[in-house]
């Protein structure tokens, strides 16, 4: 297994997020990766900070321009100003110069602030990603695992949102449809949202998600099952959802069923979104997902025998990140 890490994340420290007007404390904390970098150490796997420096237009193909910019522009906020949104788009107005009210443009929710150490600690994560999928590319690699945070895909082309600013996932498959066929199978515990408007209407990148219902868990609205792609795209976005208390079995039965959709697609290369929220401490998840079968997840996801970027994303227990982590690419490595 070879390991690409961002080694520049501890710079985004998120303290707070809010819900029903209640502030608790953020879950998308830089322990977790430091954690699971102290797992990896235990390995034999070679593990390198990143290094590439990718072309231009490497974001621009995935996300907005004015978003992108609005990020840029973030890193001159004032030191230990912390931007939440407070109010949302309600009509066609894009043209406010309001960063208030900009702050509700392009961030969908209120768990994911921006200061001005976010937007590089998000560039570090994403080029994690694209290093990964590069050196996938050049065959050097079968598998590589891209440790990023923050994480990437709940980002839409135009909004932040769900503790992601930067569509990690979608930067690797995209770079990788530059030269062949793309799947993607997310397999963190919420939908994939970002990934999946991303390439909704393309027939060149099918993108699979298994996650909790909509209608139970972030991010409400989008994940359906009835969300098959649109025009072109139409039939290469899969999406499966799960209820509270999921087991290894339920969940396997439903691995094997997006499998079989991947295998029929015929890819050249796999992108996969994994995510620890799916086991069963996890404090923002409902799954009872187990750290053995996490082992055998990634077997399954194996057995594709793709060549394969994995893309960290969620998993907020921290004290068990690590293991689970390291459980999960065991079963890829085997
Ligand atoms: C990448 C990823 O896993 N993002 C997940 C974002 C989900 N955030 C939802 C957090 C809601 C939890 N707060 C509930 C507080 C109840 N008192
Ligand atoms: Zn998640």
């Amino acid at each position: 297994m070879h390991v690409i890490f961002a080694n520049h994340h501890q710079q985004h420290q998120p303290r707070l997020e809010f819900a029903s007007g209640q502030a608790t404390d953020h879950q998308e904390v830089p322990a977790r990766l430091d954690r699971i970098l102290t797992a990896l150490a235990t390995t034999d796997w070679t593990v390198n900070p990143v290094t590439a420096q990718p072309p231009a237009q490497w974001l621009g193909q995935i996300h907005e321009a004015d978003y992108l910019r609005y990020l840029a522009d973030s890193q001159s906020l004032p030191d230990g100003e912390v931007v939440y949104p407070s109010v949302w788009p309600f009509q066609a107005n894009q043209l406010t110069t309001n960063r208030f009210a900009l702050a509700g443009q392009f961030c969908f929710d209120m768990f994911t602030p921006i200061d001005r150490n976010t937007y590089s600690a998000a560039i570090d994560s994403a080029r994690c990603a694209w290093e990964a999928a590069e050196l996938v590319r050049q065959g050097q690699q079968q598998v590589v695992y891209s440790l990023g945070r923050p994480p990437g895909h709940h980002a839409e082309p135009g909004k932040a949102g769900g503790y992601c600013y930067l569509n990690n996932c979608a930067v690797a498959a995209q770079h990788l449809s530059q030269f062949g066929r793309v799947a993607t199978l997310d397999v963190d515990f919420h939908h994939g949202n970002g990934t999946q408007h991303i390439f909704y209407t393309r027939p060149d990148v099918l993108t699979v998600s298994i996650h909790a219902d909509p209608n139970w868990k972030f991010p409400y609205f989008s994940g359906a099952e009835t969300e098959v792609g649109a025009g072109r795209g139409t039939g290469f976005n899969l999406n499966f959802c799960l209820g509270e208390g999921t087991t290894d079995q339920q969940y396997d039965q439903v691995l094997t069923s997006a499998l079989d959709r991947i295998a029929e697609f015929r890819p050249d290369y796999l992108v996969v979104s994994f995510g620890a929220d799916t086991h069963v401490s996890d404090p923002i998840g409902g799954f009872q997902l187990s750290t053995e079968y996490f082992t055998h997840m990634a077997h399954q996801i194996a057995s594709l025998e793709l060549p394969s970027v994995i893309v960290q994303e969620g998993g907020y227990n921290t004290d068990k990140l690590g293991t689970n982590v390291v459980a999960f690419l065991h079963g890829f490595n085997t």
